[in-house]
């Protein structure tokens, strides 16, 4: 087959498949054998699911890696997780040369050779390599990291498997989050403008920053200087222990759920934390102390506390970018700089943190469909572009242009002009401009937090979330299920946007939406309404409708008992 397919080929190509060892990728391939008919998706968040079926797609993906480097002539990442699932589970993605996600086309190619049968395999990825003019004569570089599951450092093997076979040239830099990954996918391909490729030089970078913005803040008391971090038993506490000698001068992190005991994402951790609205376990906390959680991998974080009576308060990714934006707006003001910002949000963004952001804080705020890489798309559109999921995982983009306005701005203006100038160049620095990042983000808001002098309370004080719920159904196929507008609205099945619309109106206050989780195989469902007591019922009722109009499958779905219910 392949020989038939050579004879036919012009001559460039001739030549470029004899740069595939054919002989070698069969040989390897077989050691990394595909269980027949397993299928998989590369879906928002790269291949995931349970460890052990992923020994094959890790080589694959080693081998996608090297035709991607070969076709960008750039470095490509490769990480290795399955961030908040559980520990059991495993998942790996590929970065694109600016720390971005893969990009849809090779997201094709990608589920294409994972799921091609062994005999097949050979023949898919020359498929790749024609359908992308790759030119395998050109040198390939991946870098690869991997998160703290048992499973990884056996999986990140066989993905240098891959790399290697097809000649690619690899750095593994073991143990990393996986923005960490990112920001060194970024440092490769800008040639060490953004920073040194290395571990100390993302420490370096973000702690020099985070410590010289610091320095301004006026209220420098105990208060704002210490923070409880739940580390979900994740990569995250390993790579904080490391750095917090880094900016201690600034800030002192008191790590739980640092994986000397309990279970990756069991019971703690930012989705965790999120979906059950209450603090994790392991982490004890007294009244108005400041919390946060990371994910698994690291690239989510929630902040939280305890009021005077006890009760629970979590400050999500919407008021993240809330407190972001503004103080960037501040800065922009005080500096005299008119530039853009622009907030851009999920269907999932609670419906007063848009109204404050909008009506309060006059900052335009967009919608796009669920999954960072669609908010990363649309935030660089602005000069400055902060996105954020409710979940935490975001971050903020500064266009070349502005960064060099600002750093021309923080050496030529006037004395108090300049020192807003300065910060905004910390700022900057501070953010990971390549992905969501725990540890970057947590920095900003710290930093934020001192120099603005405020509370946790005062922070959550912006605004009120309404009382909101998410449940998942189990359907047959939740393809069945497809959306529009920003995922706020179904076009199929027929009949369910309807009974939304139907469902929403006897509520006040109220919105809900549904969408097929593109990393399970489920439908969610998001509902929020002026109580706790109505969102839980409006999402109860839309789900029966999903439910029914849908192909639900095993249990009808349960009313919220405890107001827990079954959140995601
Ligand atoms: P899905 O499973 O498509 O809802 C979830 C999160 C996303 C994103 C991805 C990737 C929610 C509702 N969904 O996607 O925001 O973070 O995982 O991890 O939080
Ligand atoms: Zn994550």
């Amino acid at each position: 087959m392949v020989l038939e397919r050579l004879l036919v080929m012009p001559e460039t190509i001739f030549l470029n498949f004899v740069d595939m060892d054919l002989g070698a990728i069969t040989k390897y391939s077989a050691l990394h054998a595909k269980p027949s008919g397993l299928i998989l998706q590369y879906g928002t968040a790269g291949f995931r699911t349970k460890a052990e079926h992923l020994d094959h797609v890790m080589f694959r993906m080693g081998l996608l890696a090297v035709l991607r480097s070969k076709q960008t002539k750039s470095t490509i990442g490769v990480m290795v997780t399955a961030s908040h699932n559980p520990e059991e589970d495993n998942g790996v993605k590929l970065v694109d040369p600016l720390g971005e996600m893969l990009a849809p086309s090779w997201e094709e190619h990608a589920t294409c050779l994972a799921n091609a049968e062994e005999q097949d395999m050979q023949r898919v990825l020359i498929d790749i390599s024609e359908k992308e003019a790759v030119n395998l004569q050109q040198d390939a570089f991946v870098v690869i990291g991997r998160d703290t599951r048992p499973s990884s450092e056996k999986l990140s093997q066989s993905v240098i498997d891959g790399v290697t076979v097809l000649g690619g040239q690899f750095h593994d830099y073991g143990l990393l989050t996986t923005p960490q990954l990112h920001y060194m996918v970024y440092c490769r391909n800008t040639g060490g403008r953004y920073g040194k490729a290395t571990i100390e030089g993302y420490y370096q970078k973000l702690s020099k920053a985070f410590v010289e913005l610091t320095k301004q803040a006026s209220c420098s008391g105990d208060e704002y200087r210490s923070l409880k971090v739940d580390c979900a038993n994740g990569i995250g506490a390993l790579k904080l222990r490391e750095m917090e000698h880094y900016f201690s001068q600034g800030l002192s992190v008191q790590l739980f759920n640092d994986g000397s005991k309990g279970k990756l994402n069991h019971l703690c951790g930012a989705d965790f934390v999120k979906s059950h609205q209450k603090p994790p376990q392991g982490m004890e906390i007294k009244s108005n102390e400041r919390c946060c959680s990371f994910d698994g991998d690291a690239d989510r974080i929630v902040y939280y506390y305890h009021d005077a009576d006890g009760h629970f308060h979590l400050i999500d990714g919407d008021k993240i970018a809330t407190l972001i934006s503004s103080f960037l707006k501040e800065l922009l003001v005080e500096i005299g700089e008119s530039l853009n910002i622009g907030v851009v949000q999920t269907a999932y963004a609670n419906g007063s943190s848009t109204r404050y952001l909008e009506e309060v804080m006059k900052v335009p705020v967009y919608c796009t469909k669920t999954g960072v890489k669609h908010l990363h798309h649309k935030a660089q559109e602005f000069d400055i572009g902060v996105y954020f999921e409710a979940n935490g995982h975001g971050t903020a983009l500064f266009s070349t242009a502005v960064e060099m306005k600002i750093k021309q701005s923080a050496e030529q203006l006037e004395d108090k002009k300049r020192k807003a100038a300065k910060m905004l160049e910390n700022i900057i620095d501070l953010f990971n401009q390549a992905a969501g990042d725990a540890i970057s983000d947590m920095l900003v808001i710290e930093a934020i937090l001192a120099l603005k002098g405020l509370t946790v309370q005062q922070w959550d004080g912006l605004y009120t979330d309404l009382p909101n719920r998410q449940l998942k159904v189990q359907v047959a196929d939740r393809r069945v299920i497809s959306t529009t507008n920003a995922e706020r609205q179904a076009v199929t099945p027929p009949g369910l946007q309807e009974a939304i619309n139907d469902l929403v109106k006897k509520y006040k206050l109220s919105r809900a939406f549904v969408r097929p989780s593109g990393t399970e195989d489920v439908v969610r469902v998001y509902a929020e309404a002026d109580s706790q007591e109505s969102a839980d019922h409006l999402a109860h009722e839309v789900s029966l409708a999903v439910f029914q109009l849908a192909g639900g499958i095993g249990e009808r779905p349960q009313p919220a008992s405890d107001g827990e219910g079954t959140p995601h």
